[in-house]
């Protein structure tokens, strides 16, 4: 019998999850649930590299596992729990750790913006040595990321390669899954800047879990730009690039035929479409969200952390072995 390629990815509880974390990543785990083998976690170890408060941080980890649930995560489907709950995370990333080169981390830009912004710890440099644990773990054929994780990625496959060669071919090499259309969603307030959700100004970014008219304000309120013509072109007109993209990839028409629909008809209305689009993909996600409990979220969340550590074992022995650290 042919085995299933395997998918993992995970998401940081910090914040609030908006449209590009939505569009660039979690569109695509739901949908790869229907025919891979998948592994989704919620990475709270990586999450508290930068300062936080521990009450707002509890509410946090909660939150993000009931939207991913929300979204159609489906524990019966998919191996889903908190990365703090299974420890091989942390051993495995130790252990890469004796691997990974201080000048490659050096290098990461991620860890350079955010050690700018928050200060550097241990934790922020070797941040992408525990996401590339959380992948070699299993074994993990395919990533969903956005774009901006295409660093990190490359970094887990040159581990794995060079784990490989030193101690014998125990990992796969990953691959990284990112969508065409939007890999990048861009701020809605300076579109030349990626949405985040660090930035303090929620009109950047539209919110999963933003109600409507929420969602109508801030896509109306997008920055654009002054020639009244729906074109798609990300150097002169990114706004409006940007809300292609975010049209596209609702409705999954392409961004030309859209173009060609929208192209006269002024800002206003096709500002419209956009809003609308938005608010149709996630009425179903907030209906959902209110309806679970957050005493179910972590009796989910508890099982699954016990079927994870389990199958995480299964793979790690192997490392054990392969390095020389067998159980005595
Ligand atoms: P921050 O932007 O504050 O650094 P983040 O949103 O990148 O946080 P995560 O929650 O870990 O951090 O990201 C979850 C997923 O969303 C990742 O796969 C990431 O690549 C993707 N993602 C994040 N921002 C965008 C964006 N603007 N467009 C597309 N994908 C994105
Ligand atoms: N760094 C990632 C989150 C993350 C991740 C992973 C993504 C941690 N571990 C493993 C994919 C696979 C980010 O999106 N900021």
């Amino acid at each position: 019998m042919e085995t299933r390629k395997k998918v993992f990815s995970g998401l940081q509880p910090t914040g609030n999850i908006h449209i590009g974390n939505y569009l660039g990543a979690l569109k695509n785990w739901v949908n790869f649930q229907d025919s891979y083998e998948t592994v989704y976690c919620v990475v709270d170890l990586h999450a508290i590299t930068v300062p936080y408060d521990p009450a707002e941080f509890k509410k946090d980890r909660i939150a993000a596992a009931k939207v991913l649930l929300a979204m159609g995560i489906d524990p019966q489907r998919s191996m889903f729990y908190f990365q703090s709950q299974v420890p091989q995370h942390a051993e495995l990333s130790w252990i890469l750790g004796t691997m990974t080169p201080t000048g490659v981390l050096n290098r990461m830009t991620q860890f350079k913006e955010k050690a700018d912004k928050a200060g550097s710890n241990l934790g922020l440099y070797s941040y992408p040595v525990l996401m590339a644990a959380d992948i070699l773990l299993y074994n993990a054929d395919l990533v969903p990321v956005g774009d901006d994780q295409r660093q990190h990625l490359e970094m887990a496959r040159d581990l794995a390669e060079r784990f490989n060669n030193r101690f014998g071919e125990v990992f796969h090499i990953p691959e990284a899954y990112i969508p065409e259309v939007s890999a990048r969603i861009m701020s809605l307030s300076d579109p030349t800047a990626k949405m985040s959700k660090s930035d303090p100004n929620l009109k950047s970014m539209v919110l999963v879990l933003d109600p409507p008219d929420v969602i109508n304000k801030k896509i109306k309120s997008a920055v654009t730009d002054s020639d009244p013509v729906v074109r798609y072109d990300r150097t002169v007109k990114p706004g409006i690039s940007n809300l292609l993209d975010i049209l596209s990839a609702c409705t999954g028409s392409s961004t030309d035929v859209l173009a060609g629909e929208y192209a006269t008809g002024g800002y206003g209305a096709f500002k419209q479409a956009v809003a609308d689009a938005v608010i149709e993909e996630f009425a179903p996600i907030r209906l959902a969200y209110d309806r679970l409990d957050d005493a179910e979220v972590a009796r989910i969340m508890h099982k699954g952390a016990l079927d994870a550590r389990t199958a995480a074992e299964g793979y790690q022995v192997k490392v054990r072995e392969a390095i020389g650290l067998e159980r005595i």
